[in-house]
């Protein structure tokens, strides 16, 4: 028993010394002292004993277990000392380095057609609202003249939610809100994302922006709504650009307009830009259906409004002459810090 204890102790101690990682130096704890262990199977064997001797092997063993725990502590303690050592060499920090440099980001080109448009409003003294996305069916389409039934919600190809509940496909529903709370007059802009099951193209995506513009009070003409809105185009297309006002449907609107700018690349004259036709399509427009008022609220014998919507992204092609949406929504580096 005795040989055998100082041959596990000796094998075991050699081993300790021999071992490259902590790893390796767990294997040989393992071995000696787990449950399945040299020393737990020696003890195993201590029925053959001479009874008067076993205190004797067992404090032997008790010893060895000992050495060898302290053996495989210093062990321990070197190899994590090494294991240290060896990271902070690796990680030696040069100070002669130049500095990583830090990357500026870019406002996107919507994001500055956007603060161009709100600036224009709000000097006009628009207040800007907000909305929700996910919007009821009745302040996206029966609030606003469109019933169940009417074509305009196929042209609008809808996501829904479902059946009272949709993706707003205008930003319409915020000024619905807004009449609602009965404060008059109204001049506001309703920036936001819309949706619109639509594929996606070089002029198209499921996902785009408008701003609609709402003004109500009493005595607001079809003049109010022409002069608003020639006095936007020169603020946002330079002070030359001329308007034209064609005539169009919306069943929110009555009468209802399309907005055209003169080219503001060719001055009108006709380009490759504007098709040759020297005016560039850029809003919609009308005079505030009167069953738009009287259902939110408003009397429309008492007031009268106007309100327009634009595509965000289309302002932002025009102005930044990009001639393919799809660049506005892949966030490019190399295509975003151009502006
Ligand atoms: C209320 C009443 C009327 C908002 C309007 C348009 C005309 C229009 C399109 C332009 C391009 C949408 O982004 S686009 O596809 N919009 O032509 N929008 S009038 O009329 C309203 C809004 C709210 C209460």
């Amino acid at each position: 028993m005795k040989e055998k204890l100082e041959k596990i102790r000796n094998e075991v101690l050699a081993q300790i010394q021999e071992s490259e990682s902590l790893e390796k130096l767990n294997d040989v704890r393992v071995l000696a002292l787990g449950k399945k262990g040299l020393l737990t199977e020696l003890l195993k064997g201590m029925k053959e004993v001479d009874p008067k001797d076993r205190p004797k092997v067992g404090q032997m063993v008790n010893e060895v277990r000992a050495q060898i725990e302290k053996a495989l502590e210093s062990e321990k303690q070197k190899l994590e000392a090494a294991v240290r050592e060896a990271r902070l060499k690796s990680e030696v920090i040069d100070v002669t380095l130049p500095a990583a440099k830090n990357k500026v980001g870019h406002r996107h080109p919507n994001t500055i057609a956007l603060e161009e448009v709100e600036r224009i409003f709000v000097g006009m003294g628009y207040e800007v609202v907000e909305g929700p996305e996910i919007e009821k069916d009745y302040y996206n389409f029966e609030a606003l003249n469109i019933p169940k039934d009417h074509p305009a919600r196929d042209e609008q190809d809808t996501f829904y939610v479902n059946e009272e509940i949709v993706l707003r496909t205008q930003t319409s529903p915020v000024q619905v809100r807004t009449m609602e709370k009965g404060k008059l007059p109204i001049r506001m802009i309703a920036p936001g994302r819309v949706f619109r099951s639509d594929e996606v193209d070089a002029t198209h995506s499921p996902s785009f922006h408008q701003i609609e513009g709402l003004v109500i009070d009493r005595h607001i003409t079809f003049a109010d709504l022409k002069g608003t809105l020639a006095q936007f185009a020169r603020e946002l297309f330079g002070e030359g650009t001329k308007v034209k006002f064609r005539p169009h449907h919306f069943p929110f609107t009555e009468p209802s307009a399309e907005v055209d700018v003169s080219c503001f690349k060719c001055g009108g004259k006709g380009c490759r830009f504007c098709k040759g036709s020297g005016w560039i399509e850029i809003l919609g427009c009308g005079m505030v259906h009167p069953r738009v008022l009287s259902m939110s609220g408003i009397d429309p014998e008492e007031y009268s409004g106007f309100a327009f919507g634009v595509g965000l992204e289309r302002i932002a092609l025009l102005k930044y002459e990009i001639d393919d949406m799809r660049l506005l929504y892949e966030n490019d580096e190399r295509f975003l810090k151009q502006f």
